[in-house]
């Protein structure tokens, strides 16, 4: 069976020191890490990141802390000013902002282009030491956009079987990608790789029309599952992926007792009101001062509102370093002050703001105990925030509020109450159709949902980007001998759910 290679920007954990020679892991949470974690560990392989740490990497402790791992971990040092240009400057000044749509946010400063190909090439040599031609490479994110063109340009790149990359966030429609410099460099990059899967459809659309306009050369062949491009006499597929969530892990969460005792006690803190919920990283593209808004105008404009709803608005801090953040959040921050300066009275204040992450079991009493979640991104590559909440709605109810332009309303649609998030009066509308709906119609809506995000999980998601990917590899291979190719098909093993992590999801010293 052919070895899997996976890369991101991070490895599934962060190193971090805590005086001379003690050192904490961290271990990251999140749906690619429990979705990719138990491949790796069922069937070995390597995986290839930086473990957070600038400057040199202390060999010894992450030796420690990988040493149950069941699979290798490869680390990339990055330096601060490397970390500045590439992470903050490339990814998050430019790349981040545009791909949302974005483009006023934009800091197109030409050296964060040379850092981004640099770290990039950093990554590629990486992969370069450890891969054989059969390995499966798996590359993820926007900050490692450029990794397969510079493996190409290293022997090892030109036989690697099966080079792909799947993209978190959304990829954006010509008008707005046009405005980046590297569009040609970035594009032609981009079809380095044999495989390149997006969260929703309206991704690959994007992409094509961008891939049409600016490389001319390329030849594109519409299929009915994965695209084809013929480009520099190379074949690319291009797909779609929605990522899901491990449903089982959020729904037994749910049910346990001390997430039913919290959400009991958040329920009485507010009596007679129903609750809506917004959870999101500080980020500007998760839409939440259009969010404040609209609960501002559905309190002004439905005074029946007034008293019996509460907005809690948890933002977990995200990229504080960046000047924008920071601005953003007192945007925040004023007009959660001028929402309860206005409405509160002596016994209710409309507006619940925590700035800090909460304690899992909390969140997932949150998800089970509030009426309605308000899930409005400007632009989101899929948003788990929604699919999360109705994996822990056990009682199929609850209403969910929904951006169209989330990835997940491709798939949440006929549950969903859909709305444009730059239209506060649609969005405070929907708060009143919310608050009034139904529990017939709630439940029919939620029953909906649930059996999509129940069915399209995060292990599926995995799955069906490995079978894709397998099947490339295996054309790849054509005129190789038959044990190769059949072991090309065999990349992926139905993965199904493990929830023994390697790496304990506490904090550890080591
Ligand atoms: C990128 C793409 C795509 C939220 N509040 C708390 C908390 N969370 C967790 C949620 C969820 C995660 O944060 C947020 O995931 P999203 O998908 O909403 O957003 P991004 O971080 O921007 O992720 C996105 C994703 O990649 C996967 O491909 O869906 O479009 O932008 O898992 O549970 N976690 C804790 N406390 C909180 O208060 N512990």
């Amino acid at each position: 069976m052919n070895r899997l290679i996976v890369v991101s920007n991070r490895l599934p954990f962060a190193l971090d020191s805590t005086g001379e020679d003690l050192w904490t892991v961290t271990p990251a949470v999140g749906g690619l890490v429990s979705a990719i974690e138990p491949v790796l560990r069922e069937r070995g392989g390597t995986w290839i990141g930086w473990p957070g740490v600038a400057g040199e990497i202390p060999q010894e402790p992450l030796a420690k802390a990988t040493r149950n791992a069941g699979y290798k971990v490869v680390p990339v040092a990055l330096s601060e000013t490397e970390r500045a240009e590439f992470y903050y400057g490339y990814s998050n000044e430019v790349i981040w902002p545009l791909f949302h749509d974005l483009q006023n946010f934009c800091n197109f400063e030409p050296a964060y282009w040379q850092a981004y190909k640099q770290v990039n090439n950093r990554y590629a040599d990486a992969i370069g030491r450890c891969a054989q031609p059969d390995d499966f490479i798996w590359v993820h994110d926007y900050h490692l956009m450029y990794v397969a063109q510079a493996l190409r340009e290293q022997s090892v790149g030109r036989k690697l079987s099966a080079l792909t990359f799947f993209l978190h966030i959304p990829f954006p429609p010509y008008d707005i990608f046009s405005k980046l410099p590297q569009q040609q460099l970035l594009l032609h990059a981009l079809l380095q790789f044999d495989l390149l899967g997006f969260q929703a459809r309206r991704d690959v659309r994007n992409f094509i029309q961008c891939v049409r306009r600016v490389l001319l050369d390329a030849k594109i062949l519409p299929r009915r599952d994965l695209q084809l491009i013929r480009f520099e006499d190379r074949e690319i597929r291009v797909g779609y992926f929605p990522i899901g969530i491990d449903f089982d892990s959020f729904e037994n969460g749910a049910r346990s007792d001390s997430v039913e005792q919290r959400a009991q006690r958040l329920r009485v803190t507010f009596p007679g009101c129903q609750l809506i919920l917004g959870s999101d990283r500080l980020d500007y593209s998760k839409g939440i001062p259009e969010r404040l808004r609209a609960f501002r105008t559905a309190l002004e404009r439905h005074p029946e509102l007034r008293g019996r709803v509460v907005l809690i608005q948890v933002v977990v801090p995200s990229r504080v370093e960046i000047p924008r953040y920071h601005e953003f959040k007192q945007r925040i921050d004023r007009l959660v002050g001028d929402i309860n300066g206005r409405f509160s009275t002596s016994t209710w204040l409309p507006v619940q703001y925590h700035f800090r992450s909460l304690e899992r079991d909390d969140l997932l009493a949150h998800y089970r105990g509030c009426d309605i979640a308000f899930v409005t991104p400007l632009k989101d590559g899929m948003n788990l925030v929604a699919k999360e909440y109705c994996a822990c709605r056990i009682d199929s109810d609850g209403v969910l509020i929904l951006s169209q332009f989330a990835g997940a309303a491709e798939q949440l649609k006929p549950g969903a109450l859909l709305v444009n998030p730059y239209d506060v009066e649609e969005m405070a509308d929907a708060i009143l159709e919310a608050f009034r709906m139904n529990q017939a119609e709630r439940s029919t809506r939620m029953k909906r949902m649930r059996r999509i995000v129940r069915k399209e999980n995060v292990f599926w998601w995995v799955d069906s980007f490995l079978r894709a990917g397998a099947k490339i590899a295996s054309r790849s291979l054509r005129g190789v001998g038959k044990r190769r190719r059949s072991a090309a098909l065999n990349t992926f093993r139905k993965t199904g759910q493990h929830q023994d992590r390697p790496l304990d999801t506490k904090k550890a010293i080591v």
